[in-house]
């Protein structure tokens, strides 16, 4: 087989690349190691930059999101007791955010590619990178009992964190940076009206609450417990009874529980490889760079990352021009590193540290309190949150 990109992964990266370069009529091959439910029934980000919202209207998948999707203008931030409003819109001259689940865009992402007829292949296993430091990069892989081979002009390595991509890449070629926090999240998806019309991010001493939602009728709740913790030991009412251990009393008042669909605990971590291409071989989203959930930067970075690969690709095969090629890398780790730093400052701000030092605990209270009451604060925070320009 032969294709121009080989994208591997077929998660939102992967998909939205596949979309991007069908549109500009460049031919591409998904490889994916799961199977389209499995990929489907991960439960993962909710909260989409504008930016990012406008690239799926380019990648033409936008229709349903924009007619389900909900547009938050705010959040709130609770902690002793209280709930204080951060107005996104009135700080940063009119942008917005839109909730809109992960796994809605990768079925929308799904559905597009389906109808135009490009192919990805689930269920690929062994996946073998190859050739990417010279001119005949492919790749090699077992679907249906067959090993094939498959040869390409450029490896696009959208396969997540624990892909085959980066760790194709020699040791001595790439660099990475890596924190670990010592704290997970545990999350339950639920058939409940949500808490609050918008976002809550609490930080309280029994540790961070974030109250999401999906839709009017479905919410995403998340609670910070030690990485020590096992799903198995929260009960749905153990659940419940400790969020409503940390809000406010009129949020523990008005929270409407139910039986969990999916309850899931994720570690969290700040984490970017250096750099993002090798020869012939790209890597984009989660494949090169992870952050903690609490600034739900992960997806949207991946989109921009994409954006980025799709524009250098498109310029290659229509301009014959290499710079988009040349300067993917950095112009990528640009955004990556001010994401991180905005996602690791918020998480530092929200969550408990065992056996943290009361002073610790003191400088972040006094950090809160001087942003609630700082529009200066809350300018630079609401900039971060609703995404940094492409
Ligand atoms: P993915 O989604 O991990 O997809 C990679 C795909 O590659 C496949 N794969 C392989 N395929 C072939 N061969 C191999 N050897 C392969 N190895 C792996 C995998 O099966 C998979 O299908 O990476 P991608 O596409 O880069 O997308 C990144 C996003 O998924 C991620 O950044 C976000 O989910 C992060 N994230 C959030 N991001 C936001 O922007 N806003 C949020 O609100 C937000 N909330 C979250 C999140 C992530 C979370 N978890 C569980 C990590 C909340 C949570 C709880
Ligand atoms: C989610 O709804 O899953 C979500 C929302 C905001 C975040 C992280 C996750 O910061």
């Amino acid at each position: 087989m032969r294709t121009q990109v080989l994208i591997i992964g077929a998660g939102p990266s992967g998909l939205l690349l596949g979309q991007l370069l069908h549109k500009a009529g460049v031919a591409n091959l998904i490889v994916e190691r799961q199977t389209g439910d499995y990929v489907l029934g991960r439960i993962r980000a909710g909260v989409l930059e504008q930016t990012t919202v406008d690239l799926l209207d380019e990648a033409g998948v936008g229709t349903r999101m924009h007619a389900e999707g909900l547009v938050h203008h705010g959040f709130e931030l609770m902690f002793d007791g209280q709930r204080h409003h951060i107005d996104l819109s009135r700080l940063t001259g009119g942008k917005s955010v839109m909730v809109y689940g992960q796994t809605e865009v990768t079925r929308d992402l799904m559905e597009a590619r389906a109808a135009v007829g490009e192919q990805t292949l689930y269920s690929a296993s062994d996946v073998e990178l190859f050739g990417f430091d010279g001119d005949q990069p492919g790749a090699r892989c077992t679907v249906d009992g067959e090993r094939i081979t498959i040869l390409c002009d450029y490896i696009a390595g959208c396969d997540g964190y624990h892909g085959v991509s980066r760790a194709s890449v020699p040791a001595s070629a790439i660099k990475t940076h890596e924190k670990v926090y010592p704290f997970g999240w545990l999350g339950v998806l639920s058939d409940t009206p949500p808490v609050s019309h918008e976002l809550i991010y609490g930080r309280h001493e029994r540790g961070f609450t974030l109250c999401s939602m999906r839709s009017p009728t479905r919410s995403r709740y998340y609670l910070q417990v030690p990485l020590s913790e096992q799903v198995g030991d929260w009960s749905d009412e153990r659940f419940w009874n400790e969020l409503r251990a940390r809000m406010d009393p009129e949020a523990a008042a008005a929270l409407v529980t139910g039986p969990s669909l999916e309850k899931s605990i994720a570690p969290l971590r700040s984490f970017v490889a250096e750099p993002m291409r090798f020869g012939r071989l790209f890597l984009a989203g989660d494949a090169a760079h992870i952050v903690p959930p609490t600034g739900a930067k992960g997806l949207n970075l991946a989109a921009s990352d994409v954006r980025y690969l799709s524009q250098a690709f498109i310029e290659h095969y229509r301009e014959k021009s290499e710079a988009g090629i040349e300067h993917y890398s950095a112009r990528c780790l640009s955004r990556i590193w001010k994401a991180e730093r905005f996602s690791w400052w918020f998480t530092s701000l929200m969550h408990n540290l065992p056996n943290e030092p009361e002073i610790d605990a003191k400088l972040h209270r006094a950090e809160l309190d001087y942003l609630v009451g700082s529009d200066a604060a809350k300018a630079a925070m609401a900039e971060n949150y609703v995404g940094l320009p492409v």
